[in-house]
């Protein structure tokens, strides 16, 4: 949660004084600003802007000074204080609140508390939360595209060091893009347990978003019935239970497609998988060339 944000502007005889804030209410007592100043003023040897990060009890306060102007403009400083719970989005508000507070300190005086009501937004904006779940047969790269996409993995790192099958139902909860993803990865391997056990169920389905039902090329290829079956079980099951999940299927390691027939290839599947079940369907692999069907396939949907 975003507490507030205010500007600083200086004033030689008085010193500090709060320009603007949001919200109205938001408390700023003189020990804090005190604070400020001094985490500011203590690093005078700095000729730059900078964006200080200063812990206290629950909260963080980022606050931006352009030590360029110092000398003068006095302190002009924009402070964001968050919740401590946000300690994941911080990179994020970091860099939101470098461009906003440029912007804001580069304007005349008399244009900076307009500029500075219309882009509050940047930071008061309810952060979407959402649940995928990831679910497949064993081995199909479920584990390893989530720590690509979402922890930074090298893909090469994965293909040649490949995880250990996953056991149990894995949540983990990342910050990406502005949403707050939970993902649960499953196991391939437990994937029947899953389908049938009425507990397992509601603990993978319940509040689901998005179920992404992953398989492979080459699973595809010997066994396309067992697939198709998994898929309709799964719908079976949200419209049995009215779940709110919308199932998007991935086709992983199109990279053991010829490459020579891959695009017909990938048509032709695109043509089947609409007939028989008529879900969006993304073709994916971790293969250098390729990985970029991968990340688009996420931003998509
Ligand atoms: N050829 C190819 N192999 C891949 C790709 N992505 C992952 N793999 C390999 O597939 C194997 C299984 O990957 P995992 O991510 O562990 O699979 P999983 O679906 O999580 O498996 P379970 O946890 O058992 O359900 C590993 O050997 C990976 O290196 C890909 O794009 N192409
Ligand atoms: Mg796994």
């Amino acid at each position: 949660m975003v507490i507030g944000i205010a500007l600083f502007s200086w004033d030689k005889k008085v010193g500090a004084v709060l320009e603007i804030k949001h919200p109205e209410n938001l408390d700023l007592s003189q020990n804090l600003i005190n604070k400020i100043y001094m985490t500011h003023a203590y690093r005078q040897e700095n000729q730059n802007e900078e964006l200080m990060e200063i812990n206290l009890e629950n909260q963080i306060i980022l606050s931006y000074c352009d030590m360029s102007k110092v000398a003068k403009f006095g302190y002009e400083i924009i402070i964001l204080i968050v919740h401590e719970k946000e300690k994941i989005h911080l990179k994020n508000f970091k860099s939101k609140l470098f461009e906003f507070a440029r912007e804001v300190l580069n304007k005349p005086k008399i244009e900076r508390k307009k500029y500075f009501f219309e882009n509050l937004d940047l930071f008061f904006k309810e952060i979407v939360k959402k649940k995928i779940l990831l679910v497949g047969r064993a081995a199909t790269g479920k584990s390893s595209i989530k720590q690509v996409i979402f922890e930074g993995k090298m893909p090469q790192e994965l293909l040649s060091n490949p995880l250990e099958p996953t056991r149990g139902l894995t949540p983990s909860i990342y910050s990406w893009l502005d949403l707050d993803l939970g993902i649960f990865d499953s196991a391939g391997q437990e994937l029947d347990y899953l389908l049938d056990d009425k507990n397992e169920q509601t603990l993978a389905f319940e509040n689901t978003d998005i179920i992404i039902y992953m398989f492979d090329y080459l699973t595809w290829i010997e066994n396309n019935e067992i697939i198709i079956k998994d898929i309709k079980k799964i719908s079976r099951i949200i419209k049995q239970e009215s779940y709110n999940a919308k199932i998007i299927l991935f086709l992983h390691k199109i990279d053991l497609m010829n490459e020579q027939n891959r695009e017909q290839n990938i048509k032709n599947i695109q043509q089947e998988i609409k007939e028989q079940l008529n879900l969006q369907i993304y073709f994916t692999s971790l293969y250098p060339n390729l990985i970029y069907n991968t990340y688009n396939a996420f931003y998509e949907f």
